[in-house]
C-alpha cells in the first residue's frame, strides 16, 4: 500500500476513530451532554436534509490533471498527482466562476426541500473561497474577484437556508507547515502550530465573524492538536458564535454533532444529532467524467433509512468552474424535492422509527403519529406492523389523507392497502394512535414473510457468540469513494457464529441464501447453517480478497431449503464447522425467499 494511501486510510480512521458500533455509541455517549446539545442542535435535528457543496480551485481540473484522469474523488488530485505547489497555485490566475448566481444555488436547495447548506471554505488544497487576510491564497485574488460566500450568506438567509462552512483545519496542500503535502515539503520540519496559528484558526475566526449566524463549522480531517488544543479551538469559536454547531470531525471525540464515515448509514438506530453523508456521484469535487449519480429514488430511499434510524442525510454536490451545479443533480434534487413537497411531514421534525425495519420499509415517528415508509408491497396487499402496543385512532395516506381500512390484534396492526399505492418510490402511511410506542428496533425477531420477493436477515439484527464481531467493513470502489458493509467478521472456530430469532408470518417452503465476501484462499472451509433443530452443512466459495481500497465483492450462496409448518418464530443460527485456518467469511446477511 503508497505512502499516500496509509496516510489517507490512517487520516479516515482517526477520523472515524472506531472499529465498532458499540465503541462508536459509548464514545459519543460519553463525549457531549445530550441536554445541553438538544436545546442548540434541535434546528438541525429538526431539518434532516442538507447540502454538502464541494467547490474550489479542483473544480478546474474537475479530476484531469495533464491528460491524466483521476477516478475517484476530484477533489484529492493535487495529492494524488504530486502536483507542485508551484504549478497548482496557477489555477487561481483563471478562476472566474462567471456563471455563478448565489440565488439560482438557494432557489435550487429551496426546490429539493433540503434546509441546510455545508460548502467548502478552505478544502486541503488550501485555497480560500472567501476573502481572507490570513492568506492572499483566496478567491478575491482571481479573475472573479468577488466574494461568493459573502453572495451565498445573502441568499440562504433570504431563502431561509441554515448556512454552514466545511473548513479543512489541518490538511493544507499549499502551505510548508500544514498537513499532508510531503512532495513539496518535509513532513519532519512542519510546524503544525505555526499554521494553526497563522492561518487555520484565523481563518475559521474570519468566518465565523465575517459571514452572519452560521448553522454549523464542519471541520475535517483532524490532526496537530491535542485534546486541550482542540476543546481551545472550539472554545475560541463558541466565544465568537455560540450557537453555531461544530462537527465531530473537529476531533478528540468532541464535537455537536457526530457525522459517520463518508458514504456511512449506521445499521441501526443511533441517538444524538448526527449526520450520514453522501456523494452525489463518486466524488465530491467536480469531475468532468463521472456519470455514476444517485437516482431520485435512490436518494429518497436514502434519506428516508437515515431519517428512520435517527440522523440526517447531507448530499453532496459538485459546483464546475464557471459556478453551475451540474444538470443531473439540479434535475434529481428537484424530483427529491417534488417527494418531500408530498410526505415532508414524514421527515421533517420526526425521531426514529420505534419498530425494527420491516420487509415492506420503515418508519419515523412523531408524537401520536407513525410514519409508515412503503416501498416493498405485500402481494396479498396486505401490511403487517408489530409492536403498537397502542391505541390506534386512524390509519390513512399521507399524500391525499384517504382513511385505509385496519384491525389490531394484540400488538399487531394489519392494514389493507389499496390496490394502487400513490407513490411507487416510497408511500407514506400516517398510524395515528394515543399512548407511547415501545421501542422495539433492537429486539424484536426478524420478520419474515412469503408476501415479498425476499426478506433479508441484516447481520445487525443478529446477536453475536464467541469471538464474532458485527462490524462495519469499510471498502471503496475507486479512491476515497468509500463504502460501509456491516459484517458478521472473525468467525473461526464452532464457538463463534451469530443467532437471529426470526418470526415467520405464515407457514409454507423458503429458500435460505447467505451473502457474504470470502478471499479465495480461505474458501472451501465447511459452515453450519441450523434453523431450530434442522442442520444444514455447506462449503464456503471465494468471492474475492478484502482490501480497504478495492470493492468488496458479495456472493450469494443458496444453502437450504425449508419447510415451516405454522407461523411463528424459530432461531436461525450459522457458524464454522471446525477450528478454521481463517475466518469462516464476511457475512452481511442472510436472504430468505418464497418457494414459488
Ligand atoms: O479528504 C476529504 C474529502 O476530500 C472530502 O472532503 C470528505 C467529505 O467528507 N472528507 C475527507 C475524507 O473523509
Amino acid at each position: 500500500m503508497s505512502l499516500l494511501k496509509k496516510i489517507y486510510l490512517v487520516a479516515l480512521l482517526v477520523l472515524c476513530e472506531y472499529s465498532s458500533y458499540a465503541q462508536i455509541v459509548e464514545r459519543w455517549d460519553k463525549s457531549v451532554s445530550n441536554q445541553k446539545v438538544d436545546e442548540k442542535s434541535k434546528w438541525f435535528q429538526d431539518a434532516k436534509f442538507g447540502l454538502f457543496v464541494h467547490w474550489g480551485l479542483f473544480a478546474q481540473h474537475a479530476g484531469e490533471w495533464k491528460e491524466k484522469r483521476y477516478y475517484g474523488i476530484s477533489e484529492w488530485v493535487m495529492n494524488r498527482g504530486k502536483i507542485p505547489v508551484a504549478d497548482y497555485r496557477k489555477l487561481a490566475q483563471q478562476f472566474n466562476p462567471s456563471k455563478f448566481n448565489a440565488n439560482e444555488w438557494v432557489k435550487m436547495i429551496n426546490d429539493a426541500g433540503i434546509k441546510y447548506m455545508v460548502i467548502t471554505a478552505k478544502h486541503h488544497e488550501g485555497f480560500a473561497m472567501f476573502g481572507s487576510k490570513a492568506s492572499d491564497y483566496n478567491i478575491l485574488n482571481t479573475p472573479f474577484k468577488r466574494d461568493p460566500m459573502k453572495e451565498l450568506s445573502v441568499a440562504c438567509k433570504k431563502g431561509n437556508v441554515k448556512m454552514g462552512f466545511y473548513y479543512s483545519q489541518f490538511l493544507d496542500w499549499n502551505e510548508p507547515n500544514g498537513g499532508g503535502n510531503e512532495w513539496d515539503f518535509i513532513e519532519k520540519n512542519k510546524d503544525y502550530k505555526a499554521y494553526y496559528n497563522s492561518k487555520s484558526i484565523p481563518q475559521i475566526k474570519e468566518l465565523l465573524s465575517n459571514y452572519g449566524p452560521l448553522g454549523l463549522i464542519w471541520f475535517d480531517m483532524p490532526g496537530g492538536l491535542s485534546k486541550e488544543e482542540t476543546q481551545s479551538l472550539i472554545d475560541d469559536a463558541r466565544k465568537i458564535q455560540p450557537n453555531c454547531l461544530l462537527s465531530s470531525r473537529v476531533g478528540q471525540g468532541l464535537g455537536d454533532f457526530r457525522d459517520f464515515g463518508d458514504g456511512e448509514v449506521p445499521s441501526t438506530v443511533v441517538k444524538g444529532p448526527w449526520e450520514a453523508i453522501f456523494t452525489h456521484n463518486d466524488s465530491w469535487g467536480y469531475s468532468k467524467f463521472d456519470q455514476n449519480f444517485k437516482t431520485p429514488a435512490e436518494i429518497i430511499h436514502l434519506l428516508v433509512s437515515v431519517v428512520s434510524k435517527g440522523g440526517n442525510l447531507m448530499l453532496n454536490v459538485g459546483p464546475k468552474a464557471d459556478g453551475t451545479i451540474p444538470e443531473a443533480s439540479v434535475k434529481c434534487l428537484k424530483a427529491v424535492g417534488g417527494w418531500l413537497k408530498i410526505n415532508g411531514a414524514s421527515i421533517y421534525g420526526t425521531t426514529y422509527g420505534p419498530i425494527a425495519p420491516q420487509p415492506w420499509g420503515v418508519t419515523t415517528l412523531k408524537p401520536r403519529k407513525l410514519f409508515l415508509h412503503v416501498n416493498k408491497v405485500p402481494s396479498n396487499g396486505v401490511l403487517l406492523v408489530p409492536g403498537l402496543n397502542v391505541n390506534i385512532k386512524q390509519v390513512s395516506l399521507l399524500s391525499n389523507k384517504n382513511k385505509l381500512l385496519w384491525k389490531k390484534d394484540k400488538n399487531l396492526l394489519t392494514i389493507t392497502l389499496p390496490t394502487k399505492l400513490p407513490d411507487d418510490i416510497n408511500t407514506v402511511i400516517v398510524v395515528e394512535y394515543d399512548g407511547q410506542i415501545t421501542d422495539s428496533y433492537l429486539d424484536a425477531p426478524v420478520v419474515v414473510s412469503p408476501r415479498y420477493p425476499e426478506c433479508s436477515l441484516e447481520v445487525i439484527k443478529a446477536n453475536p457468540s464467541g469471538n464474532t464481531k458485527i462490524i462495519p467493513v469499510t471498502h471503496s470502489l475507486y479512491f476515497g469513494d468509500w463504502k460501509h458493509t456491516t459484517c458478521a467478521t472473525d468467525m473461526q472456530s464452532p464457538s463463534d457464529g451469530i443467532t437471529y430469532n426470526v418470526q415467520f408470518t405464515e407457514p409454507g417452503d423458503y429458500k435460505i441464501m447467505l451473502e457474504y465476501n470470502c478471499p479465495i484462499e480461505n474458501s472451501k472451509q465447511e459452515g453450519l447453517l441450523q434453523v431450530g433443530d434442522q442442520k444444514f452443512y455447506f462449503e464456503t466459495l471465494g468471492s474475492g480478497s478484502y482490501d480497504t481500497w478495492r470493492p468488496l465483492m458479495f456472493i450469494k450462496q443458496s444453502v437450504a431449503m425449508i419447510s415451516v409448518s405454522a407461523s411463528g418464530v424459530k432461531t436461525i443460527k450459522v457458524s464454522p464447522v471446525n477450528e478454521g485456518k481463517a475466518e469462516l467469511f464476511k457475512l452481511s446477511k442472510i436472504i430468505i425467499e418464497p418457494v414459488k
